[in-house]
């Protein structure tokens, strides 16, 4: 067993100071060499990464950005390569290590170390008498789990997808679990951008955003709402760069000063690297208060509204697209009252910036040819998540900005497959998955019936109905809401089966049968019966990607996904003579071929052009102002209200609004290590970053030990302590810290209205010192 792995628990030198470089740069290049070295990448595997994102290569596991046509040489971000490096380490889970350890032992590692132990190599039961992980085969555990599923109503049980899983996976996984019985599909979707996919249907007819990368090279201003795009797409900031070079506006809204969106030096441009050059990003920053965007963008509607006005009056030029209103959309009339009747005081008060701020904002807008609205968690992670996106929606209506050149809404996804698992059916609402045609191609009946969100899995996990999960990656004990709650009623189920790469903490917390079962990464090379195979997947502005494994597979164990999905589908669903699963297994192309069939006008000839450069583009029908929408135009929407939080509305005294959010050196739970270079934080996550006016307030100081406790009247205590206060440039009334290490503090009833998505971002807490 590698013995570095405890190291974790040495204590670390914790060093906090602001970092005043820039994103990328040479910060960037050394923390890449620093973490190659650490997990013992050849340097074949250096060599590697210029195969990241190319036609013919593989495509990133880390964020779902747009993969360009002519990439660059490095088409690969410090965050990209980082997630190749930590798939490709050299270090082993061995059944050795689940020999030393018992599970509850495990338990006590942290997040980093679980995963820091290395690839997962051989599938695995878990023993209960020893408290232990044992081999097993795969035969074994097919046999097991499907005689368990036999046994268990259909509704009982949960197929988690984590957004990871290629088109090919995801399609079998959808129509496992549809054949078993059920759509209880949840995704990490369901955590993420499900506010999206509600909102942006009802606004323009689209589950998806409408700009691809070319828009980025027309645009002359982008709104960017909650996107940590320095950490989270890193890749992203060459268009914006380009963007700014050609005199491009950039206005960003962020409670949270981010250094990605203030200022980045290209690391792949050796004359910025000497010089020390940087651009700016953002023209206007507003620090907007967590969960105030609705109000700060209604306040922007109501300036433009009322700049119209004006001009009417003057015989100036109309300030709204009045041609496009009238010819697109749906249900002006109605929002212009509401705009008209929110005063501003109440605007200011509920989104933290002033009037004069919202104004401004409006005066670049109404001047701006082609807008791009871009967004992400800042915007759905909210009780009115789906609102908000609406709101944006709205905004970007006013003047004519979607299915227009350089102009459209950019919302930036999470995982690198996720928009496409739901393009291929992982999701739990029926009436988006394709039933006539399932039932067409394959001959049963499909499950009619609502499956489970993410927060109704949970829920059916408490109240003991739901009795088996199997999660295709993802660690999705770690990723939900009210981890203390959740994790003693997992182990009441009767099966649980997690499908994955590295081990984590889902993986330890385990029902009555319970497997662990390894799979292939995306960077290794699939060898099937008919040879090396490809996947596919979707980024975030609806291309389709070829995607080819370069490495040899870290164990000889290991399955690949669509293998795993067939093994498990033969024991558990009856044979059907229209699905052969070890053919499609034997040749992906056959499972692409099924999908084309599946949906014949998104995916024409996904086999054949999946490797073109730039992709296969999914039509997008708004983009070319094509609304398929109740009204079949683009509508307006009215919120119910502007307050950030329903339960709780008014903020303020000892209740603070608390923030979850990620490191510069983490993937969602897996954390690479302890150094948030652009947030000054370095060798510790246990961090509550506060305004200064509020320590001084609450009576803490900068470097006291603190706890934070959730504000809540349902009877159950939500605390964390031993965290570090770092006095941060944050909005007074608001605190931030790291996800999923808060994850204890967010109950599961705090979420999205419509969509069910936690309210990660927006979470009422009181602070106490602590030691
Ligand atoms: N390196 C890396 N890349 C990733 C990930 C990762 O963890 N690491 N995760 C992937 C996934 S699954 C996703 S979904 C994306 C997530 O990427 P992002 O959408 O960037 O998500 P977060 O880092 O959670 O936070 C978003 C930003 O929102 C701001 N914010 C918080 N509350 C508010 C608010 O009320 N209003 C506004 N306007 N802003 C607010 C925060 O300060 C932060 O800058 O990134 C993907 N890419
Ligand atoms: N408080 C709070 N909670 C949040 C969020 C937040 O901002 N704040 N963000 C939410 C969001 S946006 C998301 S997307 C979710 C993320 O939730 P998940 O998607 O469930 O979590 P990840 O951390 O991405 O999963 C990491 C694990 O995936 C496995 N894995 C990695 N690669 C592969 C692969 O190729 N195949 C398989 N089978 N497994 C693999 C590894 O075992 C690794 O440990 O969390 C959500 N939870
Ligand atoms: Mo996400």
């Amino acid at each position: 067993m590698d013995k570095t792995i405890s190291q974790d628990d040495a204590p670390r030198e914790v060093r906090i100071e602001p970092y005043e470089g820039p994103a990328g740069g040479w910060g960037s290049a050394r923390s890449l060499v620093e973490i190659l070295t650490r997990e013992g990448v050849p340097v074949t595997g250096a060599a590697m990464l210029t195969k990241q994102n190319k036609p013919g290569g593989f495509m990133c596991t880390s964020c779902a950005w747009a993969k360009p046509a002519k990439p660059l040489t490095f088409e690969y971000c410090e965050n990209g390569a980082k997630a190749t490096a930590w798939e490709q380490t050299r270090r082993r889970a061995t059944p050795d290590l689940f020999a030393q350890h018992t599970v509850t032992d495990l338990l006590g590692w942290s997040d980093y170390a679980l995963e820091e132990a290395g690839r997962l190599t051989h599938p695995m039961r878990y023993d209960h008498a020893s408290d232990r992980y044992r081999p097993c085969t795969w035969e074994e555990a097919y046999a097991e789990i499907g005689r368990e599923l036999k046994g268990l109503d259909p509704k009982s049980v949960v197929f988690y997808a984590s957004g990871r899983a290629s088109l090919e996976a995801s399609y079998m996984y959808a129509l496992l679990a549809r054949l078993y019985g059920n759509n209880n599909l949840p995704d990490s979707s369901n955590m993420c951008h499900e506010p999206t996919s509600v909102a942006l249907p009802q606004s323009i007819g689209s589950p998806v955003g409408t700009v691809r990368l070319e828009d980025f090279e027309q645009t002359d201003l982008l709104l960017f709402f909650g996107q940590n795009v320095g950490s989270n797409s890193p890749r992203m900031l060459h268009p914006l760069q380009e963007a700014r070079r050609r005199g491009a506006s950039i206005i960003a809204f962020n409670p949270l000063k981010e250094r990605g969106l203030e200022r980045f030096t290209d690391p792949q441009s050796p004359m910025e690297m000497l010089t020390r050059s940087s651009t700016r990003i953002s023209t206007q920053y507003h620090q907007v208060k967590a969960g105030g965007d609705l109000a700060a963008i209604t306040g922007i509607c109501k300036a433009l509204i009322a700049a119209d006005r004006d001009a009417k009056e003057a015989g100036r030029p109309a300030v709204l697209d009045h041609a496009f209103i009238t010819e697109h959309t749906h249900g002006l009339d109605e929002f212009v009252r509401f705009c008209d009747g929110q005063d501003w005081a109440a605007l200011e008060r509920r989104s933290g910036l002033s009037r004069h701020a919202l104004e401004g904002t409006a005066a670049v807008y109404a001047r701006a040819r082609a807008v791009i609205g871009v967004y992400g968690m800042g915007l759905t992670q909210h009780r009115r998540g789906t609102e908000t996106v609406r709101m944006l929606a709205n905004l970007l209506l006013l003047r004519g900005n979607i299915g227009k050149p350089g102009a459209g809404i950019c919302p930036v996804r999470g995982h690198s497959n996720v928009q496409g698992q739901r393009t291929v059916g992982i999701t739990e609402k029926p009436e988006l998955a394709p039933m006539d045609k399932l039932r067409e191609l394959y001959g049963f009946e499909p499950p009619m019936e609502k499956g489970l969100n993410t927060v109704e899995a949970c829920e059916g996990v408490l109240d003991g109905s739901v009795r088996a999960f199997i999660g295709l990656g993802g660690n999705f004990l770690r990723a939900v809401p009210d981890t203390s709650v959740m994790e003693p009623a997992w182990r009441r189920q009767r099966l649980t089966v997690q499908i994955a790469t590295k081990l984590n903490r889902s993986h330890l917390v385990n029902g009555e049968v319970a497997y662990l079962l390894p799979c292939l990464g995306r960077i290794e090379i699939d060898r099937q019966a008919t040879g090396p195979q490809s996947v596919s997947m979707e980024d975030s502005t609806a291309r389709f990607h070829g995607s080819r494994g370069v490495a040899d597979p870290v164990s000889p164990q290991l399955r690949s996904e669509p293998a795993i999905i067939a093994g498990i589908a033969k024991a558990t669903v009856p044979a059907n003579p229209r699905i052969d699963w070890d053919a499609w297994v034997g040749d992906y192309a056959k499972v692409r071929r099924a999908i084309e069939a599946t949906y014949p006008k998104v995916f024409h000839d996904l086999d054949g052009r999946m490797f073109d450069p730039g992709g296969l583009a999914k039509p997008l029908p708004a983009r070319e102002r094509r609304w398929e929408t109740d009204t079949g135009k683009a509508n307006f929407a009215v919120p119910g209200g502007l307050e950030a939080d329903p339960d709780l509305p008014e903020r303020g005294g000892e209740i603070l609004d608390l923030i979850t959010l990620r490191s510069n050196d983490q993937f969602n739970t897996t954390v690479y290590g302890y150094h948030d270079r652009f947030r000054g934080i370095d060798g510790t996550r246990d961090v509550l970053f506060m305004n200064r006016a509020d320590i001084g307030r609450l009576g803490l100081r900068d470097g006291a030990q603190a706890a934070v406790e959730t504000v809540s009247d349902d009877g159950v205590s939500r605390r964390l302590g031993g965290l570090r206060v770092v006095a941060y440039d944050i909005p007074e009334g608001n605190c931030a810290g790291y996800y999923p290490e808060m994850n204890v503090l967010l109950p599961l009833w705090h979420h999205d209205a419509q969509t069910k998505t936690p309210a990660a971002k927006s979470i009422a807490v009181r602070i106490a010192a602590e030691g």
